[in-house]
């Protein structure tokens, strides 16, 4: 009875109708209860096709204007779906509204066009420079790209302060936390350096390590996790956290047995993946 009028309550909710508003309220909501977006942290922004978009959000009119911190021509007519600057991943369910932003890149790249959404003058999140930085370079190598989530990922936070912070060895001691890992980011996972948030900078170095891998690692302060989906990007940081999360379990503990290289090549094969070069010794 409980779950019929919660249900009932949620569709009521103006924008709980429109398909990818449900999904971002849904997976905010998840990363929320995971602990990994504590106040306004995380971020998602995710790419929609015009065909999705004109049934529910009126494409013509334009509600007003956000300039972007830099021109974005690669991204020009795009539409997005994006959480709003300072708002809180608990609160994007019962009013998406006021905490989501449906946009679309103006013909010249200069403008931001906000479409439905981020109501009483809020923008976009703080991370849109990376986030736009990162669509544009994953766009480059995988066409079915569509999403990039940041959040606060426990675990991944914590095991950058014990943890060398090459990526290579990075990535080795995640795939062998857990059989699926070097199944699920064969690419490896990148590290960059710790760097001020929110800025143009951290944007290009996170699009940088973009071009080869689909996750990348803030130290001491989260990931970036993309995809083709958001099931596809959330389920990427949810393996390396769940990997982050084994290794905090066992880093102070005697090891008696883990995979060995050769173990993890055999499973890359047998998944039919190939592990990023250097990083097994087989
Ligand atoms: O504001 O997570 O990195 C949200 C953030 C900034
Ligand atoms: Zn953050």
């Amino acid at each position: 009875m409980t779950t019929f009028k919660q249900q009932n309550v949620l569709s009521d909710t103006p924008g709980m109708n429109i398909p990818f508003v449900q999904e971002m309220a849904e997976i905010t909501q998840h990363m929320w209860r995971f602990g990994w977006d504590e106040r306004n942290g995380g971020n998602v922004s995710c790419i929609l096709e015009e065909a999705e978009v004109a049934p529910y959000v009126n494409i013509n009119k334009v509600i007003r204007t956000i300039k972007p911190a830099f021109p974005v021509h690669e991204l020009a007519g795009k539409y997005f779906i994006v959480t709003g600057s300072g708002k809180y991943f608990k609160n994007v369910v019962s009013d998406p509204e006021a905490n989501l932003g449906v946009l679309r890149v103006s013909k010249d790249g200069q403008q931001l066009e906000l479409l439905w959404g981020l109501k009483n003058g809020a923008v976009p999140t703080s991370e849109l420079p990376s986030h736009f930085m990162s669509h544009i370079e994953r766009l480059k190598v995988d066409p079915d790209h569509r999403v990039v989530i940041h959040n606060h990922a426990t675990n991944v936070i914590a095991m950058t302060f014990i943890h060398d912070l090459n990526e290579d060895k990075f990535t080795k001691t995640l795939w062998e936390m857990c059989t699926e890992c070097i199944v699920v980011f064969p690419d490896g996972i990148a590290v960059i350096p710790w760097m001020v948030p929110g800025s143009s900078e951290i944007g290009r170095e996170t699009a940088q390590k973009m071009k080869d891998h689909r996750a990348v690692v803030w130290p001491h302060h989260g990931i970036f996790g993309t995809g083709s989906s958001i099931d596809e990007a959330f389920g990427l940081i949810e393996t390396v956290e769940k990997a982050a999360q084994i290794y905090m379990l066992i880093v102070n503990q005697p090891i008696k047995q883990c995979i060995t290289d050769q173990e993890l090549a055999d499973l890359a094969k047998a998944f039919g993946v190939t592990p990023r070069p250097g990083i097994l010794n087989v």
